[in-house]
């Protein structure tokens, strides 16, 4: 049994695309069935959320080091306090507002200004492919998104609004000090995309932590993986369900979320809203969600031997 990774998920997403092209009909999405669990409360502290959010940002817009009256103990204690889906799904930590709009809007300009990559270039293996495609925006056809992968093992320069989220995530402890966040991978969608369900797979530390930025909501899905090959695409194994705020959220999931669930987004959506199911664990069943243009910035920590 060998867990889903990105290559996997690209192979897979492309399957599904070339079904489509040959008008297989798409396989029908089922209703979420199973317990009505409560809308659960994160119980983070605001206060220290937003002290700390607004201190990323000096005046002159420009990033500057963390203030010093945050004291670590409280940032420790952030994200502990944030478990969302406790009941169901332990692993799991969310913080709907964590950036402040000024913060999100420099990260969001600077992002677009990424310059793309031409398809048509063929990759090369290893490092020089990694090189090649750090940084840059790259369009996937196949999966209907846009992406832009910052590897820091190999690319030692780490741009300043990234390295101010990789301290945040130190401090508030989603990382530990041993295994920084070394890879970000930035998704952009528009209203009707999303990303099929997936491990994020044992080339990295069993933690992934997503910043959600340029306002559209999603409904992010947990469901039980499947022992025989790591990939499901069977919605009755829906297992949680996560509304990530497009504003600034960030989740954290980690061990058994990481390891023995499969994430995903829908991509079949019309008029660009959605509807919470009865496992969402933050807005109540039926709560309309709207999609719209979003920003996802998946921190990790790849293990040095890894392609
Ligand atoms: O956009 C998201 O929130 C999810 C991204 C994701 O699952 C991935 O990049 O593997």
């Amino acid at each position: 049994m060998s867990a889903i990774d990105f290559r996997e998920l690209m192979r897979l997403e492309k399957r599904r695309m070339r079904m489509q092209k040959s008008n297989s009909p798409p396989s029908k999405s089922k209703d979420l069935n199973g317990v009505n669990n409560d809308t659960v409360e994160s119980t983070h502290s605001v206060d220290t959320i937003e002290k700390f959010s607004d201190n990323l940002l000096g005046n002159d817009g420009k990033t500057r080091p963390l203030h010093k009256d945050i004291l670590d103990d409280q940032l420790s204690k952030v994200l502990e306090n944030s478990q969302v889906g406790a009941e169901v799904l332990r692993d799991v930590f969310y913080i709907e507002k964590l950036l402040c709009p000024n913060f999100e809007r420099k990260l969001t300009q600077w992002l677009k200004s990424l310059p793309t990559i031409n398809n048509n270039e063929r990759n090369v293996t290893s490092t020089g492919g990694i090189v090649k495609y750090h940084g840059k925006w790259k369009r996937l056809d196949f999966a209907r998104r846009s992406v832009a992968m910052f590897d820091f093992r190999v690319v030692k320069e780490i741009p300043p609004l990234l390295q101010v989220l990789i301290d945040m995530l130190l401090r508030i402890k989603a990382f530990p000090g041993t295994h920084p966040p070394n890879h970000v991978l930035v998704n952009e969608y528009q209203d009707q995309e999303g990303i099929m369900a997936h491990t994020d797979g044992p080339m990295y530390l069993d933690r992934t932590a997503t910043f959600s930025i340029a306002g559209g909501d999603v409904l992010f899905n947990f469901t039980k993986r499947k022992p025989d090959d790591g990939v499901d695409d069977d919605s009755n194994n829906d297992v949680m369900q996560l509304k990530l705020h497009g504003n600034g959220s960030l989740v954290v999931f980690t061990d058994d979320a990481y390891t023995n669930h499969c994430h995903s987004i829908n991509d079949r959506i019309h008029n660009s809203v959605e509807y919470a199911s009865c496992k969402c664990v933050n807005a109540v069943e039926g709560e309309q969600i709207q999609r719209g243009h979003r920003l996802s910035l998946t921190f990790r920590h790849k293990f040095e031997e890894a392609i």
